[in-house]
């Protein structure tokens, strides 16, 4: 990229936030967070009120209605924030506020046609890749359970479906079998094993949604995406206050969310990690992140739920390896990657996790038996 190009591109961005900046003026813009899918930024106001806001370009080849997005936002926020106001909260919990334009919008669109939202910033907090120890376990599952439970009461149709087919892990199997057809990578071991490891879970990819067609886990809203890095902890408490990242409160099952949560909060390697040996799923940090979910959530979760918490924990992370695969096979058409191999690691890191829970679904199973 030349120097001109990104001064140019620095400049639109300061003109776009500005069209959100009320009061205050944009000091600065910064890149911000670590999204497979949208482009985020922390924009910096010289405003005595707030000082920050998240800017968020969206990827409309992913989110192809973006208008239901900040819909659906809308709808939840001014939900949740009622209900906050009648639940007495010995804590701080924040929820982000949808930012308008000067012209009263609740999006602007560039020149190009791309598709600008911006979110009130969560102040004195931060977000982890990796998870700390148990005790940040317990925030996450206790955020996780607040999110659910300030929307329990919400009615799942009341908001659209933005992203048709996410988490029906049949569908991305479909998809992948699609794109397998069709192409011609080098089957190098590391593809090998990915191969292998899909094809001998096929029957089990439809574990929750043969749950949900046979009645036994309810319709009901869901975060979509509450993986580690989208609980905002306190800076000063180390309590989480917040969940972020709404494009995908939709309609959808709790299981989804739990896997997720799961998936991501007891891989201490994290994601992005190349070296997949040191993937391991921490049964301790399980434990706490249970804890603190339950804690909140055990008023609305039904016999039922509890006997398919073990099959979402493994099915979500097999399901994002197979995502992330897929994804590698189709040329890297869905999540960014900084290399061409990028999904293909991903991958197998996931594979590796789903691995090792399977490996200790005794230890799991008693854990949730021991909790309900
Ligand atoms: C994507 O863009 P980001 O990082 O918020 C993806 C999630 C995956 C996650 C894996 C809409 O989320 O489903 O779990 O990457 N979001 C979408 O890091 O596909
Ligand atoms: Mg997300």
């Amino acid at each position: 990229m030349t120097e001109e190009f990104n001064t140019q591109r620095a400049d639109n961005l300061i003109a776009i936030a500005d069209q959100f900046a009320q009061p205050g003026k944009v000091t600065g813009v910064k890149a911000f967070g670590s999204g497979n899918i949208n482009d985020t930024f922390l924009v910096t106001l010289d405003s005595s009120k707030e000082q920050h806001f998240v800017l968020q370009r969206i990827n409309t080849l992913v989110f192809r209605q973006p208008k239901l997005i900040m819909q659906n936002m809308r709808i939840f926020t001014e939900h949740v924030h009622k209900r906050l106001q009648h639940i007495p909260l010995n804590r701080r919990w924040e929820v982000p506020r949808v930012l308008l334009t000067q012209d009263a919008q609740d999006h602007c669109q560039d020149a190009d046609g791309s598709f600008w939202r911006a979110i009130s910033f969560i102040e004195g907090s931060q977000s982890f890749d990796t998870m700390r120890d148990r005790s940040q376990a317990k925030e996450i599952g206790y955020a996780l359970g607040m999110f659910h439970n300030l929307i329990s009461d919400l009615p799942a149709e009341k908001l659209a479906d933005t992203l048709q087919g996410f988490h029906i892990t049949p569908l991305y199997l479909q998809d992948y079998e699609k794109v397998l057809a069709k192409t011609i990578a080098h089957r190098s071991s590391e593809v090998n094993y990915c191969l292998q490891f899909v094809s001998e879970r096929q029957a089990f990819a439809h574990i929750l949604e043969n749950a949900k067609a046979e009645g036994k886990l309810p319709l009901r809203l869901m975060h979509g995406d509450p993986k580690i890095n989208n609980v905002m902890f306190d800076t000063v408490t180390q309590q989480a206050v917040s969940v972020i990242d709404l494009d995908t409160v939709k309609p959808g099952l709790v299981h989804y969310d739990i896997g997720d949560c799961l998936r991501s909060g007891c891989n201490q390697a994290g994601e992005e990690i190349e070296n997949w040996k040191s993937v391991h799923f921490d049964t301790d940090l399980c434990q706490g992140i249970l804890q603190g979910y339950l804690s909140v959530a055990k008023a609305f979760l039904t016999d039922n739920d509890y006997a398919y918490i073990y099959d979402a924990i493994r099915l979500i992370a097999f399901e994002l390896g197979l995502r992330f695969f897929a994804d590698y096979l189709a040329g890297n058409v869905y999540f960014k990657v900084k290399y061409p191999e990028h999904n293909l690691a991903r991958a197998i890191v996931q594979f590796k996790l789903t691995e090792s829970i399977e490996s200790q679904e005794t230890q799991i199973r008693n854990i949730i038996k021991d909790m309900k």
